[in-house]
């Protein structure tokens, strides 16, 4: 066992100050037991923890480091933009070649609003689409996570119909009274809900590949009914594509699927590692929000020039700009690893004779244990947790680190070579062996 002798006095210590010794709660490894491991610094696809152990990285702090760690010119951006301010509250150019990148580069957004974290997005667009509609019910589905925003904190309600209840504590009864959470992937709940409430629904809000319980795929057609009933019902669609913008595609997976949802909220990658969310779509809705609309939304920090400077670097790295994006060759290599590490996982479970189940959209993947497909939530909470956390520990100690969840997502970077690939499935063979 790798000794984290450092890496367990400092959680001690961080006990102490902070709640659960975190500042997300998925980071202490309570999906996984153990203590966390510390970290000391990361560069390309790797992490170093503070007793000096080295990762293969596949959380990639959940998304954002697609072109890994510490890229130089990455850096380089930020500590030139720090030299001439750190946080402004004025208008300045770089906000302003931000929003132009994201418009340029998403297919449906004509205009954009930014602000500092995915949650604070998918808070705006529900906003947004109650005062664009003037209607106050919000479909999401069970899976699927926004952030915690207090209306979409909701878990299913008793029945199909019934309205959801609070997913956390704190999130008065009220809130969660007008979102209706549906399962994923099917769609006579969606009809049945309209049926049910007709002009009362202002929008539905979807991860449109779902990476917050695993990684599970739309079903072939989903995503458009989707689209064609909200069109009918006059409803907005919301794509949260903070986890799934300019990762699966330049364009996103709006992009890679072909759909035009009405609202597109993103993060993460944006940001370059700095925190950064977005709210992006049609014009005739953004215009809603002030100050030339009625729907109030505001932010110190939105805008930040370290942030954009970060962001605007990353967007530059990955070529939005400089490839059409169906020959982009970044997102072509990402593609490429994609499927080196589906490949050579799955041969390894089966070699093992473990049923493993690995999902996967471009350089985002889930992993299940379980012989049965996972196409929404139910199906991955009957996977074998126990069996994952043997597996999540065992990878550990052999130098990978996966997302300490069987409910998260891992990811790929630029910075991955066909070495990690080939080191990862070794490692995952040995593994897979012992559980
Ligand atoms: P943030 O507020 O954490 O920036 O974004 C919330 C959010 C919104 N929408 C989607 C699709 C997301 O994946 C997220 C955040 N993702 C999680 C990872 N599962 C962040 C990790 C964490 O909570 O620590």
């Amino acid at each position: 066992m790798r000794s984290r002798v450092r890496s367990d006095e400092l959680f001690t210590a961080a006990q102490r100050w902070l709640v659960g010794g975190v500042n997300s709660p998925v980071r202490a490894f309570r999906a996984v037991g153990g203590n966390p491991f510390f970290v000391e610094r990361a560069a390309g696809c790797r992490v170093w923890d503070v007793d000096g152990h080295e990762y293969v990285d596949y959380v990639l702090t959940w998304g954002p480091a697609i072109l890994g760690h510490a890229h130089p010119r990455i850096v380089t951006a930020v500590q030139a933009a720090a030299a001439r301010g750190t946080s402004f509250g004025i208008p300045n150019p770089a906000e302003v070649r931000m929003a132009e990148l994201i418009c340029r580069s998403v297919p449906t957004i004509e205009k954009v609003r930014l602000c500092n974290s995915g949650t604070e997005a998918c808070m705006t667009a529900i906003r947004l689409a109650r005062g664009f509609t003037g209607r106050d019910k919000i479909i999401k589905f069970a899976g699927c996570y926004h952030g915690h925003v207090d209306s979409l904190l909701v878990k299913a309600g008793s029945g199909a119909l019934t309205f959801g209840h609070p997913d956390s504590a704190g999130v008065p009864a009220d809130f969660a009274k007008h979102t209706l959470v549906l399962p994923y992937n099917e769609t006579e709940p969606v009809r049945a809900a309209f049926a049910a409430y007709p002009g009362q629904i202002a929008a539905i809000i979807l991860e449109p590949v779902a990476g917050n319980a695993g990684l599970f795929l739309p079903r072939p057609g989903w995503l458009e009914f989707l689209r064609q009933i909200t069109e009918k019902e006059g409803a907005l669609l919301i794509f949260d594509e903070v986890m799934t913008g300019f990762r699966l595609a330049p364009g996103g997976a709006q992009q890679r699927f072909g759909i035009r949802p009405d609202l597109t909220t993103l993060g993460k990658i944006i940001g370059g590692g700095l925190p950064v969310g977005a709210i992006g779509g049609r014009a005739e809705i953004m215009d809603h929000l002030a100050p030339l609309g009625p729907v109030y939304q505001a932010g110190t920090l939105s805008g930040n020039p370290l942030a954009m400077a970060a962001g605007i670097t990353a967007l530059e790295e990955l070529g939005v700009e400089t490839h059409p994006p169906a020959t982009n060759p970044v997102y072509q290599r990402l593609e490429q690893l994609g499927a080196q590490l589906e490949e050579g996982l799955r041969q390894a479970a089966q070699m093992a004779g473990v049923p493993l189940v690995l999902n996967r959209c471009g350089s985002m993947f889930g992993l299940y244990f379980t012989s049965q497909p996972v196409w929404n939530l139910d199906d991955a909470l009957r996977s074998d947790r126990e069996r994952f956390r043997r597996f999540f520990h065992g990878m550990l100690e052999a130098g990978i680190y996966l997302a300490p969840s069987p409910f998260e997502a891992g990811f790929l970077s630029t910075a991955h070579t066909d070495a990690e690939i080939e080191s990862t499935v070794r490692a995952a063979a040995a593994v897979l062996k012992t559980l």
